[in-house]
Protein backbone atom coordinates (compact mmCIF):
# COMPACT_ATOMS: atom_id res chain seq x y z
CA UNK A 1 0.00 0.00 0.00
CA UNK A 2 1.20 3.43 -1.16
CA UNK A 3 2.00 6.29 1.49
CA UNK A 4 -1.38 7.78 0.21
CA UNK A 5 -3.67 5.16 0.38
CA UNK A 6 -2.49 5.08 3.84
CA UNK A 7 -3.49 8.18 5.01
CA UNK A 8 -6.31 7.94 2.90
CA UNK A 9 -7.80 4.89 4.96
CA UNK A 10 -6.08 6.53 7.85
CA UNK A 11 -8.78 9.75 7.65
CA UNK A 12 -11.27 7.24 6.53
CA UNK A 13 -11.29 5.37 9.52
CA UNK A 14 -11.69 8.76 11.42
CA UNK A 15 -14.78 9.66 9.17
CA UNK A 16 -13.12 12.11 6.62
CA UNK A 17 -13.68 11.39 3.21
CA UNK A 18 -13.14 14.69 1.00
CA UNK A 19 -9.28 14.58 1.46
CA UNK A 20 -7.11 15.60 -1.41
CA UNK A 21 -3.10 16.07 -2.22
CA UNK A 22 -1.03 18.96 -4.08
CA UNK A 23 2.39 20.10 -4.17
CA UNK A 24 3.73 21.96 -1.83
CA UNK A 25 5.32 24.93 -3.36
CA UNK A 26 4.69 28.83 -3.60
CA UNK A 27 1.74 30.04 -5.14
CA UNK A 28 3.25 32.84 -7.52
CA UNK A 29 0.27 32.56 -9.79
CA UNK A 30 -1.63 34.19 -6.71
CA UNK A 31 0.53 37.29 -6.29
CA UNK A 32 -1.22 39.45 -9.19
CA UNK A 33 -4.53 38.55 -7.69
CA UNK A 34 -4.14 39.21 -3.87
CA UNK A 35 -2.26 42.74 -5.19
CA UNK A 36 -4.68 43.58 -7.49
CA UNK A 37 -7.51 43.55 -4.32
CA UNK A 38 -5.43 45.12 -2.05
CA UNK A 39 -5.04 47.92 -4.29
CA UNK A 40 -8.92 47.81 -4.87
CA UNK A 41 -9.31 47.97 -1.35
CA UNK A 42 -10.84 44.49 -1.48
CA UNK A 43 -8.87 43.15 1.57
CA UNK A 44 -9.77 42.68 4.76
CA UNK A 45 -8.72 42.85 8.41
CA UNK A 46 -8.58 39.33 8.94
CA UNK A 47 -6.53 38.63 5.68
CA UNK A 48 -3.24 38.17 5.91
CA UNK A 49 -1.78 41.60 4.73
CA UNK A 50 1.88 40.76 3.46
CA UNK A 51 1.14 39.15 0.19
CA UNK A 52 4.60 36.95 -0.18
CA UNK A 53 3.18 34.85 3.48
CA UNK A 54 0.18 34.60 1.57
CA UNK A 55 1.48 32.21 -1.14
CA UNK A 56 4.15 30.62 0.66
CA UNK A 57 3.62 27.67 2.48
CA UNK A 58 7.44 27.20 3.16
CA UNK A 59 6.94 29.20 6.34
CA UNK A 60 4.88 26.91 7.73
CA UNK A 61 7.64 23.92 7.20
CA UNK A 62 10.99 24.47 5.48
CA UNK A 63 11.23 21.60 3.72
CA UNK A 64 7.27 20.54 2.78
CA UNK A 65 6.70 18.32 0.08
CA UNK A 66 2.92 17.92 0.08
CA UNK A 67 0.05 19.91 1.24
CA UNK A 68 -2.54 17.28 2.65
CA UNK A 69 -6.50 19.61 2.08
CA UNK A 70 -9.05 18.03 4.27
CA UNK A 71 -13.04 19.40 4.03
CA UNK A 72 -14.50 18.54 7.08
CA UNK A 73 -18.61 18.73 6.83
CA UNK A 74 -20.58 20.42 9.53
CA UNK A 75 -23.99 20.50 8.62
CA UNK A 76 -26.40 18.42 10.31
CA UNK A 77 -29.75 19.32 8.91
CA UNK A 78 -30.86 22.40 6.28
CA UNK A 79 -33.55 23.54 8.74
CA UNK A 80 -34.96 26.84 7.61
CA UNK A 81 -33.34 29.89 9.62
CA UNK A 82 -35.63 31.53 12.43
CA UNK A 83 -36.12 35.24 11.79
CA UNK A 84 -32.98 35.66 13.93
CA UNK A 85 -30.22 33.51 13.60
CA UNK A 86 -26.80 31.95 14.04
CA UNK A 87 -25.00 30.98 10.89
CA UNK A 88 -24.61 27.25 10.64
CA UNK A 89 -21.01 26.95 11.30
CA UNK A 90 -21.13 28.87 14.67
CA UNK A 91 -24.21 26.54 16.08
CA UNK A 92 -21.69 23.98 17.18
CA UNK A 93 -18.45 23.95 19.47
CA UNK A 94 -15.77 25.88 17.96
CA UNK A 95 -14.19 24.56 14.63
CA UNK A 96 -10.57 25.32 15.29
CA UNK A 97 -10.72 22.82 18.27
CA UNK A 98 -12.51 20.27 16.52
CA UNK A 99 -10.47 20.19 13.60
CA UNK A 100 -7.17 20.36 15.14
CA UNK A 101 -7.71 17.01 17.09
CA UNK A 102 -8.63 15.22 14.22
CA UNK A 103 -5.71 16.55 12.04
CA UNK A 104 -3.16 15.85 14.79
CA UNK A 105 -4.24 12.52 14.94
CA UNK A 106 -3.26 11.94 11.48
CA UNK A 107 -0.13 14.01 11.98
CA UNK A 108 0.26 11.69 14.83
CA UNK A 109 -0.16 8.62 11.75
CA UNK A 110 2.40 10.34 9.45
CA UNK A 111 5.27 10.76 11.65
CA UNK A 112 4.57 7.11 12.94
CA UNK A 113 5.74 6.84 8.89
CA UNK A 114 9.18 8.59 9.54
CA UNK A 115 7.98 11.75 8.92
CA UNK A 116 7.26 15.43 9.04
CA UNK A 117 3.81 16.60 9.32
CA UNK A 118 2.44 19.72 10.62
CA UNK A 119 -1.47 20.95 10.53
CA UNK A 120 -3.31 24.27 9.71
CA UNK A 121 -6.47 25.70 10.07
CA UNK A 122 -8.20 29.16 9.24
CA UNK A 123 -5.96 31.42 11.27
CA UNK A 124 -2.96 31.06 8.77
CA UNK A 125 -1.83 33.12 6.14
CA UNK A 126 -2.78 30.50 3.16
CA UNK A 127 -5.38 30.14 1.14
CA UNK A 128 -7.09 27.70 2.30
CA UNK A 129 -10.03 27.31 -0.65
CA UNK A 130 -7.08 27.65 -3.30
CA UNK A 131 -4.81 24.78 -1.54
CA UNK A 132 -8.26 22.71 -1.41
CA UNK A 133 -9.22 23.48 -5.11
CA UNK A 134 -5.76 22.73 -6.43
CA UNK A 135 -6.33 19.27 -4.32
CA UNK A 136 -9.14 18.42 -6.30
CA UNK A 137 -11.61 18.30 -2.45
CA UNK A 138 -13.67 20.96 -4.49
CA UNK A 139 -14.20 23.63 -6.64
CA UNK A 140 -14.27 27.34 -6.14
CA UNK A 141 -18.03 28.40 -6.77
CA UNK A 142 -19.00 32.08 -7.43
CA UNK A 143 -20.18 32.76 -4.01
CA UNK A 144 -15.97 32.33 -3.25
CA UNK A 145 -16.75 28.92 -1.28
CA UNK A 146 -15.10 25.80 -1.22
CA UNK A 147 -17.72 23.76 -2.70
CA UNK A 148 -17.07 19.48 -2.49
CA UNK A 149 -19.21 16.96 -4.05
CA UNK A 150 -20.75 15.45 -1.25
CA UNK A 151 -21.22 17.74 1.06
CA UNK A 152 -21.84 20.90 -0.84
CA UNK A 153 -19.77 23.98 0.56
CA UNK A 154 -20.76 23.41 4.24
CA UNK A 155 -17.54 22.19 4.94
CA UNK A 156 -14.44 23.71 6.92
CA UNK A 157 -10.92 23.48 5.52
CA UNK A 158 -7.69 21.94 7.02
CA UNK A 159 -4.49 21.33 5.99
CA UNK A 160 -1.56 19.59 6.70
CA UNK A 161 2.04 19.96 5.64
CA UNK A 162 4.65 17.37 5.14
CA UNK A 163 8.03 16.01 3.77
CA UNK A 164 6.79 13.20 2.32
CA UNK A 165 7.11 13.31 -1.18
CA UNK A 166 2.66 12.19 -2.51
CA UNK A 167 1.36 11.61 -5.74
CA UNK A 168 -0.81 15.31 -6.18
CA UNK A 169 -4.62 14.99 -7.07
CA UNK A 170 -5.70 16.91 -10.08
CA UNK A 171 -8.55 20.26 -9.35
CA UNK A 172 -11.83 19.85 -10.70
CA UNK A 173 -14.15 21.63 -13.11
CA UNK A 174 -15.97 24.51 -11.48
CA UNK A 175 -19.61 23.36 -12.30
CA UNK A 176 -21.37 27.09 -11.58
CA UNK A 177 -21.80 27.29 -15.55
CA UNK A 178 -24.54 30.33 -16.18
CA UNK A 179 -26.16 29.98 -12.89
CA UNK A 180 -26.05 33.22 -10.65
CA UNK A 181 -28.16 32.49 -7.47
CA UNK A 182 -25.70 33.67 -5.27
CA UNK A 183 -24.68 37.13 -6.73
CA UNK A 184 -28.19 37.98 -7.03
CA UNK A 185 -29.60 36.71 -3.97
CA UNK A 186 -26.51 38.62 -1.52
CA UNK A 187 -28.36 41.38 0.53
CA UNK A 188 -24.98 43.73 0.20
CA UNK A 189 -23.95 42.61 -3.68
CA UNK A 190 -20.56 41.41 -2.05
CA UNK A 191 -19.97 39.22 -4.77
CA UNK A 192 -19.42 40.77 -7.29
CA UNK A 193 -17.76 40.44 -11.93
CA UNK A 194 -15.28 42.88 -12.19
CA UNK A 195 -11.70 42.73 -13.55
CA UNK A 196 -10.94 39.89 -11.40
CA UNK A 197 -13.09 38.06 -12.30
CA UNK A 198 -15.72 36.83 -9.94
CA UNK A 199 -14.76 38.33 -6.50
CA UNK A 200 -16.01 39.12 -2.85
CA UNK A 201 -16.20 42.41 -1.64
CA UNK A 202 -15.27 41.00 1.77
CA UNK A 203 -15.59 44.66 3.69
CA UNK A 204 -19.82 44.77 2.62
CA UNK A 205 -19.73 40.89 3.24
CA UNK A 206 -22.61 40.76 6.48
CA UNK A 207 -20.39 37.65 7.48
CA UNK A 208 -17.68 40.21 8.36
CA UNK A 209 -20.15 42.98 9.38
CA UNK A 210 -21.60 40.90 12.04
CA UNK A 211 -17.96 40.06 13.41
CA UNK A 212 -16.60 43.52 12.81
CA UNK A 213 -15.99 45.77 16.38
CA UNK A 214 -17.17 49.01 14.82
CA UNK A 215 -19.88 49.02 12.42
CA UNK A 216 -21.47 52.43 10.47
CA UNK A 217 -25.79 53.34 11.63
CA UNK A 218 -26.19 52.07 7.72
CA UNK A 219 -25.49 48.53 8.41
CA UNK A 220 -28.48 48.70 11.15
CA UNK A 221 -30.87 47.98 8.40
CA UNK A 222 -29.27 45.45 6.59
CA UNK A 223 -28.45 42.49 9.17
CA UNK A 224 -32.18 41.73 9.12
CA UNK A 225 -31.40 38.79 11.85
CA UNK A 226 -27.99 38.01 11.28
CA UNK A 227 -26.50 36.99 15.02
CA UNK A 228 -23.25 35.76 13.54
CA UNK A 229 -22.06 35.45 10.20
CA UNK A 230 -24.08 34.80 6.85
CA UNK A 231 -25.20 31.79 4.95
CA UNK A 232 -27.70 33.46 2.05
CA UNK A 233 -24.90 32.80 -0.71
CA UNK A 234 -24.78 29.09 0.30
CA UNK A 235 -28.19 28.45 0.82
CA UNK A 236 -29.61 28.97 -2.42
CA UNK A 237 -26.98 27.21 -3.88
CA UNK A 238 -28.06 24.15 -6.19
CA UNK A 239 -24.97 22.16 -4.89
CA UNK A 240 -26.66 22.74 -1.18
CA UNK A 241 -29.30 20.44 -1.73
CA UNK A 242 -28.67 16.92 -2.19
CA UNK A 243 -25.70 16.87 0.25
CA UNK A 244 -24.85 14.45 2.92
CA UNK A 245 -25.19 15.76 6.63
CA UNK A 246 -21.97 15.52 8.66
CA UNK A 247 -21.53 12.38 10.80
CA UNK A 248 -18.72 14.72 12.79
CA UNK A 249 -20.36 14.78 16.35
CA UNK A 250 -18.59 17.40 17.66
CA UNK A 251 -20.31 19.74 15.10
CA UNK A 252 -23.57 18.57 16.41
CA UNK A 253 -25.27 22.39 17.15
CA UNK A 254 -26.37 23.68 20.57
CA UNK A 255 -29.96 23.56 20.72
CA UNK A 256 -30.05 26.97 22.46
CA UNK A 257 -27.39 28.33 19.02
CA UNK A 258 -30.42 26.90 16.92
CA UNK A 259 -33.36 28.18 18.47
CA UNK A 260 -32.24 31.34 20.11
CA UNK A 261 -33.92 33.45 22.33
CA UNK A 262 -33.03 37.08 21.84
CA UNK A 263 -33.97 38.47 25.31
CA UNK A 264 -31.01 36.06 26.87
CA UNK A 265 -28.49 37.18 23.67
CA UNK A 266 -29.22 41.00 24.81
CA UNK A 267 -28.47 40.50 28.68
CA UNK A 268 -25.45 37.67 28.40
CA UNK A 269 -23.28 37.98 31.61
CA UNK A 270 -19.89 36.56 31.65
CA UNK A 271 -20.39 33.42 33.19
CA UNK A 272 -23.25 32.63 30.26
CA UNK A 273 -21.39 33.92 27.73
CA UNK A 274 -18.06 31.50 29.69
CA UNK A 275 -20.80 28.63 29.84
CA UNK A 276 -22.38 28.55 26.16
CA UNK A 277 -21.08 31.02 23.77
CA UNK A 278 -17.61 31.36 23.93
CA UNK A 279 -17.08 27.55 23.19
CA UNK A 280 -18.43 28.05 19.64
CA UNK A 281 -16.72 29.28 16.38
CA UNK A 282 -18.53 32.78 17.62
CA UNK A 283 -16.67 32.92 20.80
CA UNK A 284 -13.28 34.35 19.29
CA UNK A 285 -14.98 37.98 18.88
CA UNK A 286 -15.90 38.36 22.77
CA UNK A 287 -19.30 38.83 24.16
CA UNK A 288 -20.25 42.65 23.13
CA UNK A 289 -20.62 41.49 19.71
CA UNK A 290 -23.53 38.80 19.82
CA UNK A 291 -24.90 41.08 22.26
CA UNK A 292 -24.62 44.44 19.87
CA UNK A 293 -25.98 41.94 17.12
CA UNK A 294 -29.00 40.79 19.03
CA UNK A 295 -29.99 44.36 20.24
CA UNK A 296 -29.49 45.33 16.36
CA UNK A 297 -31.68 42.27 15.47
CA UNK A 298 -34.30 43.42 18.33
CA UNK A 299 -35.06 47.10 17.63
CA UNK A 300 -35.13 46.83 14.00
CA UNK A 301 -37.34 43.82 13.68
CA UNK A 302 -39.33 45.03 16.66
CA UNK A 303 -39.10 48.72 15.75
CA UNK A 304 -39.45 49.91 19.22
CA UNK A 305 -37.78 50.45 22.43
CA UNK A 306 -38.78 47.19 23.84
CA UNK A 307 -35.26 46.57 25.37
CA UNK A 308 -33.51 49.04 27.41
CA UNK A 309 -29.68 48.66 27.18
CA UNK A 310 -29.52 51.68 28.69
CA UNK A 311 -28.33 50.32 31.93
CA UNK A 312 -25.67 48.25 30.46
CA UNK A 313 -22.12 48.77 32.43
CA UNK A 314 -20.41 48.47 29.28
CA UNK A 315 -20.23 51.79 26.95
CA UNK A 316 -20.02 50.17 23.91
CA UNK A 317 -23.20 48.89 23.94
CA UNK A 318 -25.12 52.31 25.42
CA UNK A 319 -23.57 53.78 22.47
CA UNK A 320 -25.19 51.27 20.13
CA UNK A 321 -28.26 51.42 21.96
CA UNK A 322 -28.65 55.58 21.40
CA UNK A 323 -27.39 54.90 18.28
CA UNK A 324 -30.10 52.58 17.19
CA UNK A 325 -32.65 54.65 18.73
CA UNK A 326 -31.95 57.72 16.73
CA UNK A 327 -31.27 55.83 13.63
CA UNK A 328 -34.87 53.92 13.73
CA UNK A 329 -36.36 57.40 15.38
CA UNK A 330 -37.80 55.55 18.42
C1 LIG B 1 -10.82 36.43 5.82
C2 LIG B 1 -11.82 35.31 5.83
C3 LIG B 1 -13.16 35.64 5.75
C4 LIG B 1 -13.63 37.07 5.49
C5 LIG B 1 -13.47 37.32 3.96
C6 LIG B 1 -14.17 36.26 3.11
C7 LIG B 1 -13.66 36.05 1.70
N1 LIG B 1 -14.52 36.21 0.75
O1 LIG B 1 -12.54 35.69 1.48
C8 LIG B 1 -15.10 37.01 5.97
C9 LIG B 1 -15.18 37.38 7.43
C10 LIG B 1 -16.09 37.87 5.19
C11 LIG B 1 -15.38 35.50 5.83
C12 LIG B 1 -16.63 34.98 5.62
C13 LIG B 1 -16.88 33.63 5.49
N2 LIG B 1 -16.02 32.62 5.72
CO1 LIG B 1 -14.13 32.89 5.97
N3 LIG B 1 -12.29 32.99 6.02
C14 LIG B 1 -11.39 33.96 5.90
C15 LIG B 1 -9.93 33.44 5.90
C16 LIG B 1 -9.34 33.66 7.28
C17 LIG B 1 -9.03 34.07 4.82
C18 LIG B 1 -9.70 34.08 3.44
C19 LIG B 1 -9.09 35.05 2.48
O2 LIG B 1 -7.91 35.31 2.51
N4 LIG B 1 -9.93 35.58 1.63
C20 LIG B 1 -9.55 36.43 0.53
C21 LIG B 1 -9.85 35.74 -0.78
C22 LIG B 1 -9.39 36.57 -1.95
O3 LIG B 1 -9.11 34.56 -0.85
P1 LIG B 1 -9.65 33.08 -0.70
O4 LIG B 1 -10.94 33.06 0.03
O5 LIG B 1 -8.53 32.34 -0.11
O6 LIG B 1 -9.88 32.48 -2.15
C23 LIG B 1 -9.77 33.14 -3.35
C24 LIG B 1 -8.55 32.82 -4.19
O7 LIG B 1 -8.14 31.52 -3.95
C25 LIG B 1 -9.08 33.06 -5.63
N5 LIG B 1 -8.72 32.08 -6.63
C26 LIG B 1 -9.20 30.83 -6.71
N6 LIG B 1 -8.67 30.20 -7.78
C27 LIG B 1 -7.85 31.09 -8.39
C28 LIG B 1 -7.05 30.93 -9.49
C29 LIG B 1 -6.27 32.00 -9.91
C30 LIG B 1 -5.36 31.81 -11.05
C31 LIG B 1 -6.34 33.23 -9.21
C32 LIG B 1 -5.53 34.38 -9.66
C33 LIG B 1 -7.16 33.37 -8.06
C34 LIG B 1 -7.90 32.28 -7.67
O8 LIG B 1 -10.49 33.03 -5.54
C35 LIG B 1 -10.90 32.65 -4.25
C36 LIG B 1 -12.21 33.29 -3.93
O9 LIG B 1 -12.15 34.70 -4.02
C37 LIG B 1 -10.15 31.92 5.55
C38 LIG B 1 -9.09 30.98 6.11
C39 LIG B 1 -7.89 30.91 5.19
N7 LIG B 1 -6.72 30.95 5.75
O10 LIG B 1 -8.03 30.78 3.98
C40 LIG B 1 -11.58 31.65 6.08
C41 LIG B 1 -12.46 30.71 5.27
C42 LIG B 1 -12.30 31.07 3.81
N8 LIG B 1 -13.86 31.07 5.68
C43 LIG B 1 -14.64 30.08 5.73
C44 LIG B 1 -16.03 30.20 5.99
C45 LIG B 1 -16.77 28.95 6.43
C46 LIG B 1 -16.68 31.44 5.85
C47 LIG B 1 -18.20 31.70 5.78
C48 LIG B 1 -18.99 30.66 5.00
C49 LIG B 1 -18.76 31.83 7.23
C50 LIG B 1 -20.20 32.31 7.31
N9 LIG B 1 -21.18 31.45 7.16
O11 LIG B 1 -20.43 33.48 7.56
C51 LIG B 1 -18.23 33.10 5.11
C52 LIG B 1 -18.33 32.99 3.58
C53 LIG B 1 -18.40 34.32 2.89
C54 LIG B 1 -18.03 34.19 1.41
N10 LIG B 1 -19.01 34.11 0.54
O12 LIG B 1 -16.83 34.15 1.10
C55 LIG B 1 -13.95 28.77 5.38
C56 LIG B 1 -14.28 28.37 3.93
C57 LIG B 1 -15.16 27.15 3.79
C58 LIG B 1 -15.53 26.92 2.34
N11 LIG B 1 -16.28 25.86 2.14
O13 LIG B 1 -15.16 27.66 1.45
C59 LIG B 1 -12.41 29.17 5.56
C60 LIG B 1 -11.46 28.45 4.62
C61 LIG B 1 -12.06 28.85 7.02
C62 LIG B 1 -11.85 27.35 7.25
N12 LIG B 1 -10.64 26.93 7.56
O14 LIG B 1 -12.74 26.54 7.12
N13 LIG B 1 -14.24 34.79 5.87
S1 LIG C 1 -21.96 35.74 3.11
FE1 LIG C 1 -23.85 36.97 2.85
S2 LIG C 1 -23.17 39.09 2.52
FE2 LIG C 1 -21.37 37.74 2.29
S3 LIG C 1 -21.23 37.35 0.10
FE3 LIG C 1 -22.49 35.69 0.95
S4 LIG C 1 -24.63 36.43 0.82
FE4 LIG C 1 -23.28 38.19 0.51
S1 LIG D 1 -25.33 29.58 -6.35
FE1 LIG D 1 -24.89 29.03 -8.48
S2 LIG D 1 -23.28 30.49 -9.10
FE2 LIG D 1 -23.38 30.54 -6.87
S3 LIG D 1 -21.83 29.07 -6.19
FE3 LIG D 1 -23.77 27.95 -6.31
S4 LIG D 1 -23.81 27.08 -8.38
FE4 LIG D 1 -22.22 28.65 -8.36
Amino acid sequence: MSNKEKIINFCKINGLDAVGFSECRIFHELSPYFNKRKKQGLENEFEEPIVDKRINPFIYMLGGKTIISIAFPYLYNLDKDQNTYFSKYTQSRDYHIVTTKYMENICKFIEGMGAKAISLVDSNSLPERYIASMSGVGFIGKNNTLITQKYGSYVFLGEIITDLVIEPDAPIKNNCGNCNICLESCPTNSIVEGELGINNNANTCLSYITQKKDIDDCWFDKLNGRIFGCDTCQSGCPFNKEIKFSTIKEFRPYEYMEKIDLKVLMNIDNKLFKDKYKITSCGWRGKNIIKRNAIISAIYIEKSKIISAKGDTSPYIRDYYYRLLKHFKL
